[in-house]
């Protein structure tokens, strides 16, 4: 228990389901690389950043490619995805959301996006969202992925925040480590099954309420 002066969320798979568009982008590179890639394959990207992903999925189809190649397959299967993402509309933001930031909002504190995702600001345009965050922490800011701290860390630091004071919202096994290596509290969004390390465990942003997070 304590102060909460930040709530920080991750984007994918807590305020936007993008994990189904990026399986069927990294699906197409795959199968035009001549193997398959299944929807359990794809548990394995979540969280972790372009270019890890597509060394997971070369791994995957038991591929080896030089980085000149990776980076143009890499920069393929994002101008896939953001087809899919061009077209996503604010009917996308996962159910709780809107209502868990106003109330956040209504009690003064703040809120972050800390996402691994390059193309994050694009996606808060396109779901409208993007005035809600007091700040942006993306793909583009960080040097370092999840599980490294780096990206929850300048967040807080962005809002005047120590690490106690803030909570993190994650639906990855490597940003709950992250969270926890910041020093933060945090909330996995998913199954106790793999994110059992995180503080308290929800389905999803609507099952939870400040009074909750004041128990944490
Ligand atoms: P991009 P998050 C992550 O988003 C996704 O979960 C992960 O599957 C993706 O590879 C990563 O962003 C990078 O995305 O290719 O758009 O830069 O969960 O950290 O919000
Ligand atoms: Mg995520």
């Amino acid at each position: 228990m304590g102060q909460i002066s930040a709530c920080i969320f991750d984007l994918d798979g807590v305020v936007v389901d993008t994990a189904k568009y990026h399986y069927q982008a990294w699906k197409r590179l795959a199968n035009e690389l001549g193997f398959d890639f299944t929807l359990d394959d794809n548990e394995r990207l979540k969280g972790v950043s372009r270019m890890d992903s597509l060394n997971i999925l070369l791994e995957i189809g038991n591929q080896k490619l030089d980085e000149e190649q990776k980076l143009a397959y890499a920069e393929k299967k994002n101008i896939c995805y953001l087809e899919f993402v061009n077209k996503m509309t604010p009917e996308e933001i996962l159910p709780g959301t809107i209502k868990l930031f106003t109330e956040l909002k209504e009690a003064g504190i703040k809120i972050a996006l800390g996402s691994a995702s390059k193309n994050a600001i694009t996606i808060l345009e396109k779901i409208n969202i993007v005035n809600w965050f007091d700040i942006i922490i993306d793909g583009t800011k960080t040097q370092k992925a999840k599980p490294d701290p780096q990206v929850f860390l300048l967040g807080a630091k962005g809002l005047n925040a120590t690490p106690q004071e803030c909570i993190v919202f994650e639906d990855a096994e490597a940003g709950i480590e992250a969270a926890l290596k910041a020093g933060m509290r945090c909330v996995g969004i998913g199954s106790s099954d793999n994110l059992g390390n995180a503080h308290m465990v929800v389905s999803g942003l609507n099952e939870v309420t400040l009074k909750k997070l004041e128990f944490l």
